[in-house]
Protein backbone atom coordinates (compact mmCIF):
# COMPACT_ATOMS: atom_id res chain seq x y z
CA UNK A 1 0.00 0.00 0.00
CA UNK A 2 1.57 3.31 -0.72
CA UNK A 3 1.63 6.23 1.57
CA UNK A 4 -1.19 8.03 -0.48
CA UNK A 5 -3.11 5.19 -0.53
CA UNK A 6 -2.63 4.52 3.16
CA UNK A 7 -3.60 8.27 4.32
CA UNK A 8 -7.19 8.52 2.03
CA UNK A 9 -8.01 5.28 3.96
CA UNK A 10 -7.10 6.76 7.39
CA UNK A 11 -8.49 10.17 6.42
CA UNK A 12 -11.59 8.09 5.41
CA UNK A 13 -12.09 7.38 9.47
CA UNK A 14 -10.89 9.97 10.67
CA UNK A 15 -13.80 12.62 12.15
CA UNK A 16 -14.05 16.05 11.78
CA UNK A 17 -12.17 17.16 14.84
CA UNK A 18 -9.02 15.72 14.06
CA UNK A 19 -9.42 16.04 10.13
CA UNK A 20 -8.01 19.36 11.19
CA UNK A 21 -4.94 18.30 12.71
CA UNK A 22 -4.20 16.75 9.42
CA UNK A 23 -4.75 19.76 7.55
CA UNK A 24 -2.55 21.97 10.26
CA UNK A 25 0.36 19.26 8.90
CA UNK A 26 -1.24 19.75 4.67
CA UNK A 27 1.47 22.40 3.28
CA UNK A 28 4.38 21.24 1.64
CA UNK A 29 6.49 24.01 2.14
CA UNK A 30 9.25 23.38 4.98
CA UNK A 31 7.96 23.77 8.41
CA UNK A 32 8.15 23.12 12.26
CA UNK A 33 5.92 20.62 13.79
CA UNK A 34 5.17 23.03 16.57
CA UNK A 35 2.64 25.41 14.11
CA UNK A 36 5.36 27.93 13.81
CA UNK A 37 4.45 29.88 10.96
CA UNK A 38 0.89 31.03 11.51
CA UNK A 39 -0.71 27.82 12.21
CA UNK A 40 -1.97 27.29 15.29
CA UNK A 41 -1.20 23.75 16.68
CA UNK A 42 -4.20 21.74 17.59
CA UNK A 43 -2.11 20.13 20.58
CA UNK A 44 -0.94 21.97 23.87
CA UNK A 45 2.86 21.76 23.36
CA UNK A 46 4.18 22.27 27.17
CA UNK A 47 6.99 19.80 25.88
CA UNK A 48 8.50 22.03 23.22
CA UNK A 49 9.28 23.99 26.41
CA UNK A 50 13.10 22.66 27.31
CA UNK A 51 13.63 21.78 31.53
CA UNK A 52 14.78 24.35 33.79
CA UNK A 53 19.10 24.98 32.58
CA UNK A 54 18.68 22.77 29.18
CA UNK A 55 19.27 23.35 25.99
CA UNK A 56 18.38 22.39 22.23
CA UNK A 57 20.06 19.85 20.73
CA UNK A 58 20.25 20.56 17.18
CA UNK A 59 20.91 17.76 14.57
CA UNK A 60 21.02 17.53 10.15
CA UNK A 61 19.79 14.29 9.11
CA UNK A 62 20.62 13.99 4.97
CA UNK A 63 18.63 10.86 3.96
CA UNK A 64 20.19 9.69 0.68
CA UNK A 65 21.78 6.80 -1.33
CA UNK A 66 24.84 5.82 0.35
CA UNK A 67 27.60 2.53 -0.40
CA UNK A 68 28.55 1.78 2.89
CA UNK A 69 31.39 -0.55 3.79
CA UNK A 70 30.06 -3.45 6.05
CA UNK A 71 33.91 -5.12 6.27
CA UNK A 72 34.60 -6.52 2.86
CA UNK A 73 31.26 -6.26 1.87
CA UNK A 74 30.04 -3.63 -0.08
CA UNK A 75 26.72 -2.59 0.42
CA UNK A 76 24.62 0.50 -1.82
CA UNK A 77 21.87 1.40 0.37
CA UNK A 78 20.03 4.49 1.92
CA UNK A 79 21.61 6.18 4.64
CA UNK A 80 21.38 9.39 6.81
CA UNK A 81 24.69 9.93 6.38
CA UNK A 82 27.91 9.09 4.52
CA UNK A 83 29.05 6.98 7.54
CA UNK A 84 25.24 5.29 6.97
CA UNK A 85 24.47 6.42 10.64
CA UNK A 86 23.98 9.39 12.53
CA UNK A 87 24.14 9.21 16.58
CA UNK A 88 21.83 11.80 18.09
CA UNK A 89 22.67 12.82 22.09
CA UNK A 90 21.53 15.31 24.65
CA UNK A 91 19.84 15.58 27.99
CA UNK A 92 16.40 15.15 29.54
CA UNK A 93 14.51 17.96 29.39
CA UNK A 94 16.07 19.22 26.13
CA UNK A 95 14.80 20.94 23.38
CA UNK A 96 15.53 18.48 20.02
CA UNK A 97 15.38 20.03 16.88
CA UNK A 98 16.01 18.36 13.71
CA UNK A 99 16.07 19.56 10.04
CA UNK A 100 15.75 16.59 7.38
CA UNK A 101 16.64 16.82 4.25
CA UNK A 102 15.10 14.23 1.98
CA UNK A 103 17.94 13.41 -0.50
CA UNK A 104 16.53 10.25 -1.57
CA UNK A 105 14.43 9.30 -4.39
CA UNK A 106 11.19 8.25 -1.94
CA UNK A 107 9.34 10.09 0.37
CA UNK A 108 10.28 9.46 3.78
CA UNK A 109 9.76 10.65 7.78
CA UNK A 110 11.06 9.82 10.55
CA UNK A 111 9.99 8.51 14.39
CA UNK A 112 11.74 9.24 17.42
CA UNK A 113 11.20 5.48 18.33
CA UNK A 114 9.88 5.30 22.67
CA UNK A 115 9.90 8.76 23.04
CA UNK A 116 7.40 10.32 24.61
CA UNK A 117 7.36 13.51 22.33
CA UNK A 118 4.28 15.66 20.92
CA UNK A 119 2.14 14.28 18.79
CA UNK A 120 3.43 16.73 15.28
CA UNK A 121 6.57 15.15 15.64
CA UNK A 122 5.56 11.53 15.80
CA UNK A 123 6.95 10.95 12.32
CA UNK A 124 3.85 8.93 10.89
CA UNK A 125 2.48 10.17 7.49
CA UNK A 126 -0.65 10.35 7.16
CA UNK A 127 -1.13 10.34 10.86
CA UNK A 128 1.10 13.24 12.15
CA UNK A 129 2.55 14.52 9.21
CA UNK A 130 2.73 14.38 5.41
CA UNK A 131 5.32 12.17 3.82
CA UNK A 132 8.78 14.17 3.21
CA UNK A 133 8.84 14.41 -0.33
CA UNK A 134 12.19 13.57 -2.15
CA UNK A 135 14.08 17.36 -1.74
CA UNK A 136 11.81 18.43 0.76
CA UNK A 137 12.97 19.56 3.94
CA UNK A 138 10.91 19.09 7.53
CA UNK A 139 11.87 19.96 11.16
CA UNK A 140 11.22 17.82 13.85
CA UNK A 141 10.95 19.84 17.19
CA UNK A 142 10.47 18.27 20.41
CA UNK A 143 11.49 17.85 24.26
CA UNK A 144 12.99 14.23 25.28
CA UNK A 145 11.46 13.82 28.80
CA UNK A 146 12.72 10.72 29.83
CA UNK A 147 16.18 9.21 29.37
CA UNK A 148 17.19 6.25 28.04
CA UNK A 149 18.67 4.51 24.94
CA UNK A 150 16.57 5.18 22.31
CA UNK A 151 17.00 4.81 18.26
CA UNK A 152 15.05 7.14 15.32
CA UNK A 153 13.86 5.62 11.98
CA UNK A 154 11.40 6.07 9.13
CA UNK A 155 7.76 5.59 9.62
CA UNK A 156 7.52 5.09 5.50
CA UNK A 157 7.12 1.50 4.18
CA UNK A 158 10.38 -0.51 4.83
CA UNK A 159 12.93 1.71 4.93
CA UNK A 160 14.06 0.96 8.49
CA UNK A 161 15.63 -2.44 7.08
CA UNK A 162 17.83 -0.26 5.20
CA UNK A 163 21.00 1.83 6.69
CA UNK A 164 18.40 4.35 7.78
CA UNK A 165 18.16 4.37 11.17
CA UNK A 166 20.36 5.64 14.60
CA UNK A 167 20.79 5.42 18.01
CA UNK A 168 19.10 8.59 20.23
CA UNK A 169 21.27 8.36 23.45
CA UNK A 170 19.24 11.15 26.22
CA UNK A 171 21.10 11.34 29.25
CA UNK A 172 20.27 11.37 32.78
CA UNK A 173 21.59 14.27 34.15
CA UNK A 174 21.04 12.38 37.61
CA UNK A 175 23.03 9.44 36.62
CA UNK A 176 25.93 8.25 38.72
CA UNK A 177 28.25 6.63 35.38
CA UNK A 178 29.98 4.45 37.66
CA UNK A 179 31.38 2.96 34.35
CA UNK A 180 34.35 2.89 32.85
CA UNK A 181 33.22 2.75 29.16
CA UNK A 182 29.90 2.91 27.36
CA UNK A 183 29.62 1.19 24.29
CA UNK A 184 26.05 1.69 22.19
CA UNK A 185 25.72 -1.91 20.55
CA UNK A 186 23.65 -1.90 17.43
CA UNK A 187 21.94 -5.15 16.07
CA UNK A 188 20.65 -5.68 12.61
CA UNK A 189 19.73 -7.74 9.67
CA UNK A 190 20.92 -6.98 6.41
CA UNK A 191 19.85 -7.67 2.48
CA UNK A 192 20.45 -4.56 0.86
CA UNK A 193 22.76 -3.92 -1.86
CA UNK A 194 24.08 -7.41 -1.15
CA UNK A 195 20.93 -9.67 -1.60
CA UNK A 196 17.66 -9.06 -2.54
CA UNK A 197 16.29 -5.51 -1.78
CA UNK A 198 13.57 -4.85 0.89
CA UNK A 199 10.94 -3.35 -1.31
CA UNK A 200 10.79 -6.11 -3.76
CA UNK A 201 10.75 -8.74 -0.25
CA UNK A 202 7.71 -6.84 0.58
CA UNK A 203 6.22 -6.73 -2.67
CA UNK A 204 6.36 -10.43 -2.64
CA UNK A 205 4.88 -10.89 0.34
CA UNK A 206 2.27 -8.81 0.20
CA UNK A 207 1.30 -10.03 -2.80
CA UNK A 208 -0.33 -13.29 -0.90
CA UNK A 209 -2.58 -11.06 0.34
CA UNK A 210 -3.49 -13.28 3.55
CA UNK A 211 -6.27 -13.59 5.60
CA UNK A 212 -6.10 -11.75 9.14
CA UNK A 213 -9.13 -13.09 10.83
CA UNK A 214 -9.59 -13.36 13.97
CA UNK A 215 -9.32 -16.28 16.45
CA UNK A 216 -6.17 -18.75 15.39
CA UNK A 217 -3.71 -18.37 12.19
CA UNK A 218 -5.01 -20.81 10.21
CA UNK A 219 -3.06 -21.26 7.35
CA UNK A 220 0.08 -23.39 7.43
CA UNK A 221 3.66 -22.34 9.30
CA UNK A 222 5.85 -23.93 6.89
CA UNK A 223 9.04 -24.62 9.44
CA UNK A 224 11.18 -25.90 5.82
CA UNK A 225 13.25 -22.80 5.46
CA UNK A 226 14.02 -22.28 9.36
CA UNK A 227 17.14 -23.25 11.02
CA UNK A 228 18.21 -23.75 14.93
CA UNK A 229 15.04 -25.90 15.84
CA UNK A 230 12.14 -25.12 17.80
CA UNK A 231 12.31 -21.91 19.74
CA UNK A 232 9.97 -21.08 22.88
CA UNK A 233 9.14 -17.90 21.00
CA UNK A 234 7.72 -20.10 18.27
CA UNK A 235 8.25 -19.68 14.25
CA UNK A 236 11.20 -17.30 13.60
CA UNK A 237 11.36 -14.31 11.34
CA UNK A 238 10.25 -14.56 7.69
CA UNK A 239 13.11 -14.02 5.74
CA UNK A 240 16.81 -15.47 5.99
CA UNK A 241 19.14 -12.57 5.93
CA UNK A 242 22.34 -12.67 4.13
CA UNK A 243 23.91 -10.53 7.00
CA UNK A 244 23.45 -10.00 10.90
CA UNK A 245 25.73 -6.86 12.01
CA UNK A 246 26.71 -5.12 14.89
CA UNK A 247 27.80 -1.62 14.42
CA UNK A 248 27.81 -2.24 10.82
CA UNK A 249 29.82 -4.68 10.42
CA UNK A 250 29.75 -8.60 9.06
CA UNK A 251 30.82 -10.69 11.41
CA UNK A 252 34.35 -11.51 9.86
CA UNK A 253 34.90 -8.60 10.26
CA UNK A 254 34.04 -7.60 13.40
CA UNK A 255 35.08 -4.23 15.64
CA UNK A 256 36.75 -4.43 18.63
CA UNK A 257 35.90 -2.49 21.94
CA UNK A 258 38.82 -2.31 23.97
CA UNK A 259 39.26 -2.33 27.91
CA UNK A 260 41.31 -3.53 30.78
CA UNK A 261 40.71 -6.16 33.34
CA UNK A 262 38.37 -5.60 35.96
CA UNK A 263 36.82 -2.11 33.72
CA UNK A 264 32.88 -1.65 33.82
CA UNK A 265 31.21 -1.74 30.80
CA UNK A 266 27.74 0.32 30.19
CA UNK A 267 26.39 -1.40 27.39
CA UNK A 268 23.34 -0.12 25.63
CA UNK A 269 21.86 -2.40 23.42
CA UNK A 270 19.61 -1.70 20.39
CA UNK A 271 18.16 -4.24 18.31
CA UNK A 272 17.40 -2.20 14.96
CA UNK A 273 16.48 -5.39 13.20
CA UNK A 274 13.62 -5.92 10.72
CA UNK A 275 12.43 -9.24 10.91
CA UNK A 276 15.14 -10.45 13.48
CA UNK A 277 15.17 -11.30 16.97
CA UNK A 278 18.38 -11.89 18.89
CA UNK A 279 20.13 -13.72 21.76
CA UNK A 280 22.79 -11.32 23.26
CA UNK A 281 26.04 -12.49 25.14
CA UNK A 282 29.36 -11.46 26.09
CA UNK A 283 31.09 -15.04 26.11
CA UNK A 284 32.82 -15.60 29.40
CA UNK A 285 31.23 -12.91 31.22
CA UNK A 286 28.18 -12.42 33.35
CA UNK A 287 25.75 -9.30 32.66
CA UNK A 288 23.62 -6.87 35.03
CA UNK A 289 20.35 -5.52 32.77
CA UNK A 290 19.81 -2.10 34.92
CA UNK A 291 16.90 -0.76 31.88
CA UNK A 292 14.62 -1.56 29.25
CA UNK A 293 13.37 0.39 26.85
CA UNK A 294 15.26 3.57 28.61
CA UNK A 295 13.95 2.81 32.14
CA UNK A 296 15.53 1.50 35.08
CA UNK A 297 14.80 -2.13 36.01
CA UNK A 298 15.46 -4.02 39.61
CA UNK A 299 19.15 -4.90 37.94
CA UNK A 300 19.16 -8.71 36.92
CA UNK A 301 22.03 -10.54 36.26
CA UNK A 302 21.89 -12.70 33.17
CA UNK A 303 23.70 -14.71 30.80
CA UNK A 304 22.28 -14.05 27.95
CA UNK A 305 19.01 -11.84 26.73
CA UNK A 306 16.47 -11.80 24.21
CA UNK A 307 16.15 -9.03 22.14
CA UNK A 308 13.13 -8.51 19.77
CA UNK A 309 12.62 -5.80 16.96
CA UNK A 310 12.55 -2.05 18.81
CA UNK A 311 13.75 -3.29 22.24
CA UNK A 312 16.97 -1.58 24.05
CA UNK A 313 18.11 -2.96 26.90
CA UNK A 314 21.55 -0.94 29.17
CA UNK A 315 23.77 -3.69 30.82
CA UNK A 316 26.70 -3.63 32.68
CA UNK A 317 29.27 -5.89 33.14
CA UNK A 318 32.77 -6.27 34.79
CA UNK A 319 35.32 -7.12 32.24
CA UNK A 320 37.60 -9.90 32.45
CA UNK A 321 41.11 -11.07 30.75
CA UNK A 322 41.68 -11.58 27.62
CA UNK A 323 39.79 -11.65 24.30
CA UNK A 324 35.99 -12.54 24.00
CA UNK A 325 32.80 -12.29 21.46
CA UNK A 326 29.96 -9.92 21.92
CA UNK A 327 27.67 -12.14 19.83
CA UNK A 328 24.10 -12.06 18.84
CA UNK A 329 22.46 -15.60 17.76
CA UNK A 330 19.22 -14.09 15.08
CA UNK A 331 16.50 -16.40 16.84
CA UNK A 332 15.59 -19.33 14.43
CA UNK A 333 18.07 -18.51 11.85
CA UNK A 334 21.57 -19.20 10.39
CA UNK A 335 24.52 -17.04 11.10
CA UNK A 336 25.66 -14.66 14.06
CA UNK A 337 26.01 -11.27 14.72
CA UNK A 338 30.12 -11.06 15.96
CA UNK A 339 31.54 -8.15 17.87
CA UNK A 340 35.29 -8.44 20.02
CA UNK A 341 35.49 -6.99 23.24
CA UNK A 342 39.52 -6.62 24.49
CA UNK A 343 41.24 -6.77 27.16
CA UNK A 344 44.71 -8.41 26.94
CA UNK A 345 46.40 -11.06 25.01
CA UNK A 346 44.26 -13.73 23.31
CA UNK A 347 42.93 -15.07 19.91
CA UNK A 348 40.52 -13.20 18.33
CA UNK A 349 37.38 -14.84 18.19
CA UNK A 350 35.81 -15.31 15.45
CA UNK A 351 32.45 -16.63 13.78
CA UNK A 352 33.31 -20.08 15.17
CA UNK A 353 33.73 -18.80 18.43
CA UNK A 354 31.65 -21.12 20.86
CA UNK A 355 29.54 -19.08 23.22
CA UNK A 356 27.64 -21.51 25.73
CA UNK A 357 25.94 -18.53 27.04
CA UNK A 358 23.53 -18.48 24.66
CA UNK A 359 22.34 -21.92 24.97
CA UNK A 360 21.75 -21.78 28.41
CA UNK A 361 18.63 -19.34 30.16
CA UNK A 362 17.81 -16.37 27.90
CA UNK A 363 16.39 -13.64 29.83
CA UNK A 364 13.12 -12.05 28.82
CA UNK A 365 12.28 -8.31 29.29
CA UNK A 366 8.37 -9.14 30.46
CA UNK A 367 10.42 -10.95 33.24
CA UNK A 368 11.82 -7.96 34.85
CA UNK A 369 10.65 -6.08 37.80
CA UNK A 370 10.84 -2.40 37.59
CA UNK A 371 13.04 -0.14 39.74
CA UNK A 372 11.71 1.21 42.72
CA UNK A 373 9.96 4.50 41.76
CA UNK A 374 10.57 3.89 38.24
CA UNK A 375 7.28 1.61 37.21
CA UNK A 376 3.94 3.35 36.35
CA UNK A 377 2.33 4.69 39.48
CA UNK A 378 -0.31 2.77 40.29
CA UNK A 379 -4.25 3.29 39.79
CA UNK A 380 -7.71 2.32 38.93
CA UNK A 381 -7.72 0.97 35.33
CA UNK A 382 -10.84 3.01 33.38
CA UNK A 383 -10.72 1.31 30.26
CA UNK A 384 -9.83 -2.18 28.77
CA UNK A 385 -9.04 -3.18 25.03
CA UNK A 386 -8.70 -6.41 23.90
CA UNK A 387 -5.77 -6.14 21.22
CA UNK A 388 -5.74 -9.46 19.62
CA UNK A 389 -2.76 -10.45 17.14
CA UNK A 390 -3.80 -12.30 13.86
CA UNK A 391 -2.54 -13.55 10.94
CA UNK A 392 -0.09 -16.33 9.72
CA UNK A 393 3.15 -17.04 7.25
CA UNK A 394 1.18 -19.17 4.80
CA UNK A 395 -0.50 -16.81 2.65
CA UNK A 396 1.08 -14.15 4.42
CA UNK A 397 -1.15 -11.98 6.19
CA UNK A 398 -0.77 -10.09 9.22
CA UNK A 399 -3.06 -7.68 11.44
CA UNK A 400 -4.76 -6.65 14.53
CA UNK A 401 -8.20 -7.89 15.81
CA UNK A 402 -9.03 -9.25 12.27
CA UNK A 403 -8.09 -6.25 10.41
CA UNK A 404 -5.32 -4.68 8.41
CA UNK A 405 -4.41 -0.98 8.50
CA UNK A 406 -6.26 0.99 6.78
CA UNK A 407 -9.36 -1.28 7.74
CA UNK A 408 -8.59 -1.07 11.19
CA UNK A 409 -10.90 0.22 13.78
CA UNK A 410 -8.95 2.83 16.08
CA UNK A 411 -8.68 2.20 19.66
CA UNK A 412 -11.09 5.02 21.18
CA UNK A 413 -10.06 6.63 24.38
CA UNK A 414 -10.18 9.82 26.55
CA UNK A 415 -7.70 11.90 27.93
CA UNK A 416 -7.10 11.67 31.94
CA UNK A 417 -7.89 8.12 31.71
CA UNK A 418 -5.64 4.38 32.43
CA UNK A 419 -5.83 2.50 29.66
CA UNK A 420 -5.33 -1.36 29.74
CA UNK A 421 -4.36 -2.86 26.72
CA UNK A 422 -5.05 -7.01 26.67
CA UNK A 423 -2.73 -8.15 24.02
CA UNK A 424 -3.37 -11.68 22.98
CA UNK A 425 -1.14 -13.32 20.54
CA UNK A 426 -2.91 -15.51 18.51
CA UNK A 427 -0.67 -16.86 15.98
CA UNK A 428 2.50 -19.16 16.10
CA UNK A 429 5.11 -16.23 15.99
CA UNK A 430 6.12 -13.61 18.54
CA UNK A 431 5.36 -9.82 17.78
CA UNK A 432 7.06 -7.39 19.33
CA UNK A 433 4.35 -4.60 19.91
CA UNK A 434 4.97 -0.87 19.98
CA UNK A 435 3.09 1.62 21.12
CA UNK A 436 3.80 5.30 20.13
CA UNK A 437 3.82 8.64 22.56
CA UNK A 438 3.66 6.39 25.42
CA UNK A 439 5.49 3.70 27.76
CA UNK A 440 3.83 1.20 29.36
CA UNK A 441 3.91 0.06 32.32
CA UNK A 442 3.41 -4.19 32.37
CA UNK A 443 1.04 -4.80 35.79
CA UNK A 444 2.30 -8.30 35.58
CA UNK A 445 5.75 -6.72 35.97
CA UNK A 446 5.55 -5.01 38.64
CA UNK A 447 4.81 -1.75 36.55
CA UNK A 448 7.65 -2.51 34.19
CA UNK A 449 8.20 0.75 31.70
CA UNK A 450 7.97 -0.63 28.03
CA UNK A 451 7.50 1.32 24.98
CA UNK A 452 7.82 -2.44 22.80
CA UNK A 453 6.83 -5.73 24.78
CA UNK A 454 7.91 -9.06 22.79
CA UNK A 455 4.42 -11.43 23.15
CA UNK A 456 5.15 -14.89 23.09
CA UNK A 457 2.65 -17.36 20.80
CA UNK A 458 -0.70 -18.05 22.69
CA UNK A 459 0.08 -15.46 24.89
CA UNK A 460 -1.50 -12.67 26.93
CA UNK A 461 0.31 -9.68 27.90
CA UNK A 462 -1.54 -6.32 29.25
CA UNK A 463 -0.12 -3.06 29.08
CA UNK A 464 -1.26 -0.03 30.59
CA UNK A 465 -0.67 3.69 29.80
CA UNK A 466 -1.86 6.89 30.72
CA UNK A 467 -3.72 8.94 28.18
CA UNK A 468 -1.92 12.19 28.73
CA UNK A 469 -0.49 13.28 25.47
CA UNK A 470 -3.52 13.74 23.02
CA UNK A 471 -3.27 12.59 19.77
CA UNK A 472 -3.41 9.76 17.29
CA UNK A 473 -1.01 6.60 18.28
CA UNK A 474 0.42 3.98 16.32
CA UNK A 475 0.08 0.62 17.89
CA UNK A 476 1.50 -2.13 16.08
CA UNK A 477 3.82 -5.07 15.41
CA UNK A 478 7.67 -4.10 15.07
CA UNK A 479 8.79 -6.75 12.70
CA UNK A 480 8.51 -3.90 10.04
CA UNK A 481 7.06 -6.62 7.51
CA UNK A 482 4.31 -7.37 9.55
CA UNK A 483 3.63 -3.60 10.55
CA UNK A 484 3.80 -2.77 6.63
CA UNK A 485 1.19 -5.31 5.63
CA UNK A 486 -1.08 -4.65 8.35
CA UNK A 487 -0.40 -5.72 11.71
CA UNK A 488 -0.77 -1.92 12.77
CA UNK A 489 -3.54 0.10 14.43
CA UNK A 490 -4.15 3.04 16.39
CA UNK A 491 -5.13 4.90 19.64
CA UNK A 492 -6.46 8.60 19.62
CA UNK A 493 -7.93 10.95 21.76
CA UNK A 494 -8.20 14.36 21.80
CU1 LIG B 1 4.64 -9.28 14.05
Amino acid sequence: MNPMTRRHLLLGGLGAASAGLLGACSSPAPRSPSGHGGTPAIYPTPTLVPGPGRTTVEASLRPRPVTLDLGGVEASTWGYSDAGSTLVRGTAGDLFRVTVDNELSASTSVHWHGIRLHHAADGVPGVSQEPIEPGQRFVYEFVAPDPGTYFFHPHSGVQLDRALYAPLIIDDPAEPGRYDHEWVIVLDDWTDGVGRNPDDIFDELAAQDGPVSRGMGMGGHDMGGMHGGASPLGDAGDIDYPHYLINGRVPEAPLTFEGKPGDRARLRIINAGSDTIFRLALGGHTMTVTHSDGFAVQPRQTRALYLAMGERYDVTVTLSDGAFPLVARPEGKSGLALAVVRTGQGDTPTTQAQVSELDGDVLLGTTLRAAEGAGLPDGEVTDTFDVELNGQMDPYGWGVNGRKFGDHEPLEVAPGRRVRMRMTNMTMMAHPMHIHGHTWGLPGSGGLRKDTVLIAPMRTIEADLITDNPGEWMLHCHNIYHAEVGMMTTMRYL
